[in-house]
């Protein structure tokens, strides 16, 4: 914790939680992992919405400069951290003993890669599937491109898990980053249907179960957003455990 760090400036909050600017949490794949990386290690925040898809975002974010997106993180200090990975590495350098990578170094090797090659890839897969939270589309076809990118993703989980994976359900056993930055790539392939191993299909679904993503679920089901903005011409399912 920050605890007794000096205030750049004297019209600063005086604050020593994180303050955590997230998007609507239905669509915001990267709001949820700025969330999950405060929320699953117990670190103290603030959350504050803002205008993703009402327009009024770049007004939100005035004053955090740099900041364009969400998420956006400001330490108790004032540093204004304006990118996911940016913001994971920040929490892992001031939280050393929380875990956030995996402490042995031969998986936290791993498990930074694999983060890192999330962060920065998979661009069919994200392009094709957005992140949506509040149902699943039917017979939604996989374009090769996507293929791709899923065997990739599972290769790199299945090494995880072989390697360093033995003691829990997660890619290195306990929670860790890793798992922050694959979250909403789970939520991808339980939207969208998309064809992956049995292995892969039981790391989903541990995310699909983990109580911290239930609770931001259940507040992204109350979000509205009228005209629903990635429509597919597709039959529709239910989200895994909703009623019709
Ligand atoms: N590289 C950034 C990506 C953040 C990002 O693209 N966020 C989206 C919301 S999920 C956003 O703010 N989009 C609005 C825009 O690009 O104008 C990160 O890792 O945080």
């Amino acid at each position: 914790m920050n605890v007794g760090m000096k205030l750049p400036s004297s019209t600063m909050p005086i604050t020593m939680t994180y303050e955590l600017y997230i998007g609507d949490r239905t669509f915001s794949s990267w709001s949820l992992r700025g969330w999950l990386m405060l929320e699953k290690f117990g670190l103290p925040y603030q959350a504050h919405m803002v205008g993703l898809y009402t327009g009024t975002m770049q007004a939100d974010l005035a004053h955090l400069t740099p900041a364009r997106t969400v998420p956006v993180m400001r330490t108790a200090e004032g540093y204004v951290l304006t990118d996911s990975l940016a913001m994971a590495e920040t929490l892992a350098e001031n939280h050393p003993n929380a875990n956030l990578y995996p402490p042995d170094p031969a998986a936290r090797a791993l498990a930074r890669s694999i983060t890192a090659e999330m962060h920065s890839g998979f661009h069919a897969l994200r392009s094709a599937c957005p992140m949506m939270l509040n149902f699943c589309w039917q017979e939604f076809e996989v374009s090769q491109a996507v293929q791709q990118d899923l065997h990739r993703i599972e290769e790199l989980w299945s090494l995880a898990r072989t390697r360093h994976g033995s003691d829990g359900p997660w890619l290195f056993g306990a929670y860790s980053l890793a798992d922050v930055f694959y979250a909403p790539v789970a939520m991808r392939m339980t939207a969208y249907g998309l064809p992956v191993s049995d292995a892969s299909r039981a790391y989903v679904d541990a995310h699909l179960n983990d109580a911290a993503f239930l609770a931001w679920r259940k507040a992204a089901m109350k979000e509205v957003h009228e005209p629903f903005p990635y429509q597919l011409p597709l039959e529709r399912k239910p989200w895994p455990g909703d009623r019709n």
